[in-house]
C-alpha cells in the first residue's frame, strides 16, 4: 500500500531536487493574479491544520520555507514555491476551519476549488489528511470535485507520529479503500510523519517524477 517507489536511481534523483534550490517566488488570495503556468505544479490541499505547510517543509529540509500554523488556518493565500526550476510547490489554505467566519471560509473554499479546477499547469494534488482524523466529508467533498475536474491526486496521510502501530495499521487500510472509491485517486497512499521525517522518500519519488526537464 505505501512505501513503494521506483528504483534506486529515481530515488536518489528525487532527494537531491528536495535537496537543492527552493524559492518562494509567489503569494495571492487572488485567483486571477496566478502566476505564470511556467512549470508543472504540485499542490498540497487539505484540511486546515491537516500539515500541509509541515510537509512542504519537511520535503524540502527547511524550516519556515512555509509557515506553520500555530493556530489552523494560518495559510492564508496560495504560495508558490519553484523547486531547482523543474517543479512547482503549491501551498493552499486549508478547508474547514471552524473558527474561521462564514465569509473567510466561503473565500477560501472558493479560492481553493477555482484553483484545482482551472489550473492547467496542475499535474497531481498531494491530498493531506491527518492520521488521526482519517478522510472526513469535507475530503471526500475535495475527491469528487477532483474527480469531476479530472484532477489526478494522491492521498498523504500525515502526523504518523501520533498513532500506535494499530492505529497506523487501520487508518491506512480505510484511507486506501476510500481513495479507491475515486476515479481520480491515485490507487496507492503514503504515510508520513513531518516531525519524524518518516515516509518523505516515497512522496519525493513521487512528486519529482512529475518534474519538468
Ligand atoms: N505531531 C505532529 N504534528 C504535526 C506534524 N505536521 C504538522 N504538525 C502540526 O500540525 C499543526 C498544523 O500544521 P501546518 O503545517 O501549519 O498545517 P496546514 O495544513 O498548513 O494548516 P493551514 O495552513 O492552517 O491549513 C501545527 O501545529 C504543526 O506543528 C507531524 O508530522 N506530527
Ligand atoms: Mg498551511
Amino acid at each position: 500500500v505505501t512505501g513503494e517507489h521506483g528504483d534506486a536511481a529515481e530515488l536518489a534523483a528525487a532527494r537531491k531536487l528536495f535537496a537543492g534550490a527552493c524559492d518562494f517566488i509567489w503569494g495571492t488570495g487572488d485567483i486571477n493574479s496566478l502566476p505564470p503556468q511556467s512549470l508543472p505544479e504540485v499542490a498540497f490541499v487539505g484540511r486546515s491544520n491537516a500539515g500541509k505547510s509541515s510537509l512542504i517543509n519537511a520535503l524540502t529540509n527547511r524550516k519556515t520555507l512555509a509557515r506553520v500554523s500555530h493556530t489552523p488556518g494560518r495559510t492564508r493565500e496560495i504560495n508558490f514555491f519553484n523547486l531547482g526550476g523543474t517543479l512547482m510547490l503549491v501551498d493552499l489554505p486549508g478547508y474547514g476551519y471552524a473558527k474561521a467566519s462564514k465569509t473567510m471560509s466561503a473565500q477560501w473554499q472558493e479560492l481553493i476549488f477555482a484553483y484545482l479546477r482551472g489550473r492547467a499547469s496542475l499535474r497531481r494534488v498531494a491530498l493531506l489528511v491527518d492520521g488521526r482524523r482519517g478522510i472526513g466529508p469535507l475530503d471526500e467533498q475535495v475527491m469528487k470535485l477532483m474527480d469531476e475536474a479530472a484532477v489526478s491526486y494522491v492521498v498523504v496521510l500525515t502526523k504518523m507520529d501520533k498513532l500506535d502501530d494499530g492505529e497506523r495499521a487501520q487508518v491506512i487500510a480505510a484511507s486506501d479503500a476510500a481513495a479507491r472509491k475515486h476515479v481520480a485517486a491515485y490507487p496507492e497512499i503514503y504515510a508520513t510523519s513531518a516531525f519524524r521525517g518518516l515516509g518523505l522518500d516515497p512522496v519525493k519519488s513521487h512528486l519529482a517524477a512529475l518534474a519538468g526537464p
